[in-house]
């Protein structure tokens, strides 16, 4: 089985079964005047990732393994969105609400596309998640196990919100899961920073992290 030199030790992946998990890298998120920018976030540390995402997805391409991007987005009429989230964040702006980007976190408007430098290539996934975790209400889990796939690494923002919920989803359904340190970003550098020494500590108790060029010199 091929290696990657990751943190707490080596982490070991079948042959061309592994997946790449690309998390809401989405304008709501890394632009200004999306859902990430009405909550208070400066967007800017977000933005600056996205070249190395990009060397991520290229390399997964390149070694034809399958790719999923996710989006953070609700229907158009909220149906599946529960009045408990539209009401949190007090601000101006909130879900649903016309923004400059079209309505925030809707799915189907400008603000709701993946960032155009990391838009998805034909053949490749994309999955719409009401939550933060990409598991929820979603058919992940049931592509994933068609595909025969339990390793997966995870790119994207932010790090301790919809990054760590879906590697804790994923982890406590079996798969193993490795987190390319630097293609993930948080609002808060903390916040990143105990994320990933939390998913790594006891062992690797939620998986492993590895730098993205790491990740592609393994690929190869
Ligand atoms: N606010 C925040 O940090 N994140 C989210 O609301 N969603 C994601 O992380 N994608």
């Amino acid at each position: 089985m091929p290696v990657i030199a990751a943190q707490p030790y080596e982490y070991s992946f079948p042959t061309g079964k592994l997946a790449l998990v690309v998390i809401d890298m989405q304008r709501d998120f890394v632009e200004e005047g999306g859902f990430g920018s009405v909550l208070g976030n400066d967007v800017r540390p977000l933005a600056a990732i996205v070249p190395t995402v990009r060397r991520l997805l290229d390399g997964f391409r390149a070694a034809k393994l399958p790719i999923i991007h996710t989006r953070e987005g609700h229907r158009p009429d909220l149906t599946d969105c529960p009045p408990s989230k539209i009401a949190r964040g007090k601000g101006a702006l909130g879900i649903g609400d016309k923004g400059p980007m079209g309505r925030i976190l809707i799915d189907g408007e400008p603000g709701n596309d993946l960032v155009p430098a990391l838009a998805a290539l034909p053949g490749e996934t994309v999955i719409v998640k009401p939550g933060k975790g990409a598991f929820y209400a979603t058919r992940l889990g049931h592509l994933l196990e068609m595909q025969g796939i339990g390793h997966l690494v995870f790119a994207g923002v932010t790090t301790e919100v919809c990054v760590q919920t879906t590697m804790r989803e994923a982890n406590d359904r079996g798969y193993e899961c490795l987190l390319a340190e630097d293609a993930t970003e948080s609002y808060f550098p903390d916040f990143k920073a105990a994320t990933l020494a939390m998913i790594r500590a006891q062992g690797g108790i939620v998986g492993w992290t590895a730098p993205t060029d790491t990740i592609v010199k393994a690929l190869r």
